[in-house]
């Protein structure tokens, strides 16, 4: 290699080492390998040689660009790492800065008023069950003693799913019971359970979506009777709307599925058009009641001469309005994060029988 080639190489790599600064060390780096940098001028010459010369000239000439290059990045490594120092040198942290704010979310209240069930029944010695959204027409309707004719079979009422090669329909459940029937079929007595979940049926207003919850319940054994619904819902009601003297009063009903049926009403007051739970003259139905028909404990293959039972079902939409002021069905699944923040609960903080009050 040239002398002078030499001596260009030796003056960059000088010339990078003695940089102080970055930006000195990128004006050495336009110098030398920039567009009109001399090592690119150099470049420029090399057509006008002969091959051979071209060749041996080219590979000296690419060598010293190459440690050029070396020379500047290893310097520019060093200059980052001394000004990273400097910088780490004087940047304090101001530890008596107030903490930013975490954005920690909010249970739904419909979880929350799931979560306080649970817990109150799961203080009686409920277990708590789940099953499939999606059933048969079976463990939907039939073994409930549902009749054909009934209203909730109709096309119009329910979420039918297209039939399958078997020809047979599925279905969204209409109410949690399919999950006590899978258990009666599944279990032998005795049975306490409660069923907490989503329901589904083809209604839509102000005080119908077509997605809402349910939380049923089913106690079989052979001596159930009752007076012990009474006194489980008597003791649920008054637990779950915190008012210890609360009025509980049963009503008869009708359901398919029990005989007797019962729907449960709180005493209340509507003085002045505003509700208020546990005081007043006044009665609000608050979930539905009954022995469990013996057609039903039959159809899930339970000997009704030998075991009774009770179920109870309610909506839990309902019972989160009630009890938490929220006026609009519609908000609870509009995912609006501004209504989440209102009336939703802050994990840890909020007062229930799940995590302490
Ligand atoms: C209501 C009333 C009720 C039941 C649900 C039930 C389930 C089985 C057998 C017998 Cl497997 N009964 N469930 C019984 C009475 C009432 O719900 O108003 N729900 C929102």
């Amino acid at each position: 290699m040239s002398d002078e080639l030499e001596a260009i190489k030796t003056k960059f790599v000088e010339a990078s080492s003695a940089a102080e600064t970055l930006s000195a060390l990128e004006q050495v780096r336009v110098q030398a390998l920039g567009k009109k940098g001399a090592i690119t001028q150099r470049m420029k010459t090399l057509g006008g040689l002969d091959a051979e010369a071209r060749k041996a000239a080219g590979q000296d000439l690419n060598r010293i660009k190459d440690e050029i290059a070396a020379a500047i990045e290893a310097r520019k490594a060093a200059l980052e790492e001394v000004e990273l120092e400097a910088r780490l040198a004087h940047e304090g942290v101001d530890v008596s800065l107030p903490a930013r704010p975490a954005d920690i979310g909010r249970i739904h209240p419909i979880s929350q008023t799931v979560d306080e069930m649970v817990a109150i029944f799961g203080e009686m010695g409920f277990s708590a069950v789940e099953g499939p959204h999606i059933e048969d027409d079976f463990h939907n309707f039939t073994a409930l003693n549902i009749p054909p004719e009934h209203p909730a079979r109709q096309e119009h009422d329910t979420f039918y799913l297209p039939g399958g090669p078997d020809g047979e329909r599925k279905v969204l459940r209409t109410h949690t019971s399919p999950v006590q029937i899978r258990t009666m079929q599944a279990t032998e007595p005795p049975i306490r359970i409660i069923v907490p979940g989503r329901t589904f049926r083809a209604d839509s207003d102000a005080t119908h979506s077509p997605m809402f919850h349910q939380l049923e319940g089913l106690v079989v054994d052979e001596t159930t009777h009752m007076g012990h619904l009474k006194g489980t819902l008597v003791e649920f009601c008054r637990a779950i709307f915190g008012v210890e003297d609360l009025p509980v009063g049963f009503r008869p009903s009708y359901f398919p599925f029990t005989e007797p049926s019962a729907e449960v009403d709180i005493g209340c007051s509507r003085a002045g058009g505003q509700l208020k739970i546990g005081a007043g003259d006044d009665w609000l139905e608050i979930l539905g009641c009954g022995m469990v028909h013996p057609k039903v404990l039959e159809n899930c293959g339970i000997d009704s001469t030998r075991y009774q039972g009770y179920a109870f079902g309610m909506g839990v939409e309902r019972i989160a309005m009630l009890k938490y002021g929220i006026p609009d069905l519609r908000t609870f699944f509009e995912s609006d994060l501004r209504w989440l923040r209102h009336y939703g609960f802050v994990p840890l903080e909020a007062p229930s029988l799940v995590r302490g009050l």
